[in-house]
């Protein structure tokens, strides 16, 4: 039984995102990823290097498909506001969201994140137009900022989100030590 818990264990710290063993003084930061009825669904790492923020997202219970992926600008995840106490994305400008909008993008778009069938869902991805550090994006910054779980994809041009639609998982992005 000892020996199966410890598995148990070893499996679920495989399962978290981290980039633990790069340089110890690199930022970084983390979160804890919540669907709207409170339950933890995910967490993220993420770790500035010369050239931008390296994240790691790791989400498991959420419907299949391929779903929007945003940073916003503050942090705060109230489900009773259906998440929209984090307001709009890092970086937003009327008419400049998307990945592929040649008037944008915002610096809190990234790209879909993919849900398999079993609820689980991961993907890395690196950005040049956010920072952990400083400059105008910064992600610590006074008011913070959130991963947003998006509903539905974004087509990474409509406007205002891509055609998203609501928001079904939130997670505070928060200091960390590497
Ligand atoms: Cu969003």
């Amino acid at each position: 039984m000892k020996r199966s818990i410890a598995t148990l264990l070893t499996l679920c710290a495989l399962a978290s995102p981290s980039f633990a063993g790069v340089h110890s003084e690199m930022p970084a930061a983390r979160a804890d990823i919540f669907s709207i009825d409170g339950t933890q669904v995910g967490t993220a790492a993420m770790v500035e290097g010369a050239g931008g923020v390296l994240m790691h997202i790791r989400v498991e219970g959420l419907p299949p498909g391929k779903k929007g992926l945003h940073i916003h600008s503050h942090a705060s995840c109230d489900a009773s506001t259906g998440f929209k106490s984090a307001k709009g994305h890092v970086g937003k400008v009327d008419g400049g969201h998307g990945l592929l909008n040649p008037a944008g993008p915002e610096a809190g778009n990234i790209p879909n994140i993919f849900i398999g069938a079993d609820g689980i869902g991961e993907m890395e991805a690196f950005s040049t137009r956010v920072s952990l550090s400083g400059g105008d994006h910064n992600l610590l910054d006074a008011d913070g900022s959130t991963f947003i779980i998006h509903e539905a994809p974004d087509d990474h041009k409509s406007q205002p989100i891509g055609g998203a639609g609501g928001r079904i998982a939130c997670g505070l992005i928060v200091p960390a030590k590497m």
